[in-house]
């Protein structure tokens, strides 16, 4: 939008008036931003609905993303970039004597999501609308978000997430376009006398669902689209049977918490209850909006299209073939070609711990119907493909077996598409995890490597970083990343080299100011920043990174005057709650990083740095200063990965296993660009295969590695309980899940490796150049192109704002 600086102060100084009736000068910081924020919304409220009537005229196919999980990061710098006013704004509050740096620290950074899966769905959000297309969010508005993680000696301690303590700027409740989602009671189902049949309830527990919506603002192209999501409510009519407050407080309860575990399935009724709530929600809303266009059902699947992120979705199945059954009257196979039609799924995980199943007797009683229909559907597909495939392959694709549901089951037979999030996940998606489907259906399988946002991941994150590439190589790169690779030809640029490695360098400073303020420590910015930011989990191996440091520790205790290159290790990572051995990790790290940071003999030379709390915000003050990415997940293990993707685009250089994305990072990069070590996918499947994995033997024959893991259980670290020996006896006693020790030697020779490169500064940066100009193609823009074109089957838009995005596929 256009707007002058001048205008801007006025209708800052207005709008504050009118909020708070005084004087912004006498505002709080907070106020300050959310009168902000207010006005940003405002300003978006004339572009929202053009792009709301745009979609309407065009009759444009909509795409709906179902995720139970968004990760959107604070909005405000972001949404004034992409409406193209961020320096606008910045120079205004300055007028205004107000400092942008500080309004923008006070919004809350809504943590809907436990990690990859929700990040991944704002970056397509992101995507979606700076590519003008017209797709938006459909989840949960949890009442308390991911718990704020903090650390009493060294321990991980949970604590609660009231992210709207303050309100929420960004979202406009929506109380018009309200549903009921029903749950438990009877159903049957009677003919009408017309042919049709009628399900009957009765005795439901009936509960409101009320969207609450967030503009989702495109770059530079006056594209918004809404994030949708739910809070659960008591319906008006309803409000005199709940006669205590605990009853409301019940229902309330639906949406009060999102369940912390990314990894780790468990059958509870509430989760289950959530996941019912938000598909009900969102698909009776979806079709409501689609009897406006008076456009017939059967055309249902050219007009919309679901998509299903990873199986806590899946119920869209079941739900969409409700009411195409119930609500419409169509026949069976009718709606059943609909519901294909319209539905696609991503699989995000092949861990078995990780899949949903449901029991049938909670499904039963909590949804009857969807069980029935869930029922009717297996029991179409089992009689279907019985001739045509035989006992064996017909069952073992069935939905219910031994009393469970099996959710990725539904989800593929509901679907007309099911894709992996790179390419080796997808490859063992289709030989192994999903075979039987694979032999079924080969057709619906495809792959889609995921991909970041490149707006927030850099161009916001690191604006100077951003400055120094556009002064090289132009614009254009910003909406055609492929461009990127342009920036490759000042790989012998002295000048350019140098210039990029004090962006680095300064970004090391920022951070290393922010970690003096807050964990009190010195760190030095010349030390090599080594950074491994996820979920903790045993498969992406932190233990492995942890026993490395220790390694050096000990070299260092044994000869202090060693020649060793400064590093700086640097760790986030949330544990779920539930999940005992991360936890023990988490422990293990704080220790380490107490006793190292502390020892005056090792000085510079090594400093561990724990954040607490890690999530988006974080991630962008991190990764900018990044010089080596951790992806050492045991290969097979890691779908995709998109930190990757992040830190690879910020600069730092790979080391890494060959799993998930990594695979495709090393295809663009070029294996001499990062630092690869550790057994391969065959590697591992032959030990599995064979059984013949022995890590004690490695223990009692590695005398490196015997020292590193005796010093777990000796009393070398201080404050260690009990963590120290769970930790050993799980690597040695009971045989390394992961093959820890196993990848231990290549592991380190791997940092050798990039220790001695970074000791010749030109080559390194050099190679940070090719990375950065590398990673063009994991914009996420590319992979929102091709789920559009290759899954959703959206009819390319004509854009408000025409010539935005220039689409070259990389390479
Ligand atoms: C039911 C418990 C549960 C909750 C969340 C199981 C599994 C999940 C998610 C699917 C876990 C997840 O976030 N997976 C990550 O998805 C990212 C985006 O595709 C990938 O980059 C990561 O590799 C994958 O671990």
């Amino acid at each position: 939008m256009t707007l002058t600086v001048k205008q801007f102060k006025r209708d800052y100084k207005k709008t504050f008036e009118n909020i708070y009736a005084f004087d912004f000068k006498d505002g709080s910081i907070e106020q300050q931003y959310f009168a902000l924020g207010h006005l940003v919304r405002n300003y978006l409220a004339d572009e929202w609905s053009q792009s709301r009537h745009h979609y309407i005229e065009s009759k444009a196919k909509q795409v709906f993303y179902f995720s139970m999980e968004f990760l959107p990061g604070r909005q405000l710098k972001s949404n004034l970039y992409n409406m193209d006013i961020l320096e606008t704004v910045k120079e205004g509050l300055k007028g205004l004597e107000i400092e942008f740096e500080e309004v923008e620290n006070a919004e809350v950074d809504p943590a809907l999501g436990n990690g990859g899966l929700g990040r991944l769905a704002s970056c397509f959000m992101d995507s979606l609308a700076s590519l003008g297309l017209p797709g938006h969010g459909n989840g949960i508005r949890y009442r308390y978000g991911l718990f704020r993680q903090k650390f009493v000696d060294g321990y991980q301690v949970e604590l609660p997430e009231n992210w709207l303590r303050n309100g929420n700027v960004w979202e406009i409740r929506n109380m018009n376009s309200a549903v009921t989602v029903r749950f438990g009671g009877n159903v049957w189902v009677e003919p009408d006398g017309n042919g049709n049949f009628i399900p009957f309830y009765e005795n439901t527990e009936n509960i409101l669902a009320v969207p609450y919506d967030t503009p989702m603002v495109g770059y530079k192209n006056i594209t918004i689209n809404n994030m949708r999501l739910w809070s659960a409510e008591v319906p008006p009519e309803e409000e005199e049977q709940y006669q205590t407050i605990e009853s409301a407080e019940k229902i309330k309860g639906i949406t009060e918490v999102l369940y912390p575990d990314d990894s780790n399935y468990e059958g509870r009724l509430l989760r289950l209850k959530q996941e019912y709530f938000m598909v009900s929600a969102g698909v009776q809303s979806i079709i409501q909006q689609f009897y406006k266009y008076n456009i017939p059902r059967h055309q249902l699947p050219e007009k919309i299209a679901i998509h299903i992120n990873d199986t806590h979705p899946a119920l869209v199945v079941p739900e969409l073939m409700r009411i195409l059954l119930d609500e419409e009257h169509l026949s069976w196979e009718k709606a059943w070609e609909i519901t294909k039609k319209t539905c696609s799924y991503t699989n995000h995980t092949i861990l078995k711990e990780a899949m949903e199943k449901w029991p049938v007797d909670m499904v039963k009683s909590l949804l009857p119907r969807m069980y029935q229909i869930i029922e009717a559907i297996n029991q179409h597909h089992i009689e279907k493909k019985l001739p045509l495939y035989g006992e064996r392959l017909t069952y073992a694709t069935s939905i219910i077996k031994d009393g469970q549901i099996n959710m990725a089951h539904l989800a593929v037979i509901g679907s007309h598409s099911v894709n992996g999030v790179a390419q080796l996940h997808t490859n063992i998606l289709k030989n192994d995890v999903l075979h039987d489907f694979y032999e079924m259906y080969p057709y619906k399988f495809n792959n889609k490597t995921n991909g970041i946002t490149q707006r927030r991941w850099l161009h916001i994150a690191n604006p100077d970083l951003t400055k120094l590439i556009t002064k090289q190589i132009g614009e254009e790169w910003k909406t055609n990343p492929a461009e990127l690779k342009v920036f490759k030809g000042f790989e012998t640029s002295e000048e350019v080299l140098e210039e990029l490695a004090q962006v680095k360098l300064k970004n090391k400073e920022h951070l290393a100011e922010y970690i003096k303020e807050n964990l009190g420590l010195e760190i030095n910015p010349n030390a090599l920043f080594d950074v491994q930011i996820k979920r903790l989990h045993a498969y992406k191996r932190q233990h492995l990174n942890a026993l490395h440091i220790l390694d050096r520790y000990l070299r260092i205790k044994e000869n202090p005057a060693i020649d060793i290159q400064p590093r700086v290790f640097i760790f986030g990572a949330k544990a779920a709650p539930s999940y005992l051995y991360a936890k023990q990790i988490i422990k293990l790290i704080n220790s380490i990083a107490d006793m190292v940071n502390n020892d005056p003999e090792v000085g510079d030379k090594l400093k561990v740095v724990f954040f607490e709390n890690y999530g988006v915000s974080l991630a962008e003050k991190i990764i900018p200063a990044a010089e080596i990415s951790e992806q050492i997940s045991l290969a097979g293990k890691e779908a995709s990965g998109t930190s990757n993707m992040k830190l690879m685009l910020n600069g730092a250089l790979t080391l890494a296993t060959l799993d998930g994305a990594n695979i495709e990072i090393r295809d663009y990069v070029g294996e001499e660009n990062m630092f690869i070590f550790g057994l391969n996918i065959d590697e591992v499947s032959e030990f599995y295969k064979k059984g013949n994995y022995s890590s004690k033997k490695l223990y009692e024959k590695n005398k490196r590695l015997k020292r590193v893991l005796d010093s777990l259980i000796d009393g070398t670290i201080p404050g260690l309980y009990e963590e120290g020996r769970v930790v050993f006896d799980s690597l040695v006693h009971y045989n390394d899940e992961y093959f820890v020790l196993k990848d231990f030697d290549s592991y380190v020779k791997a940092h050798e490796k990039a220790d001695e490169l970074y000791s010749n500064k030109k080559k390194w940066n050099q190679k940070s150049l090719i990375n950065i100009a590398s990673s063009g193609p994991f914009s996420a823009d590319y992979t929102i192109k091709r789920y559009s074109e290759e899954i959703w089957k959206t009819n390319p838009q004509k854009k408000l704002n025409e010539g935005v995005h220039s689409f070259d596929e990389p390479i």
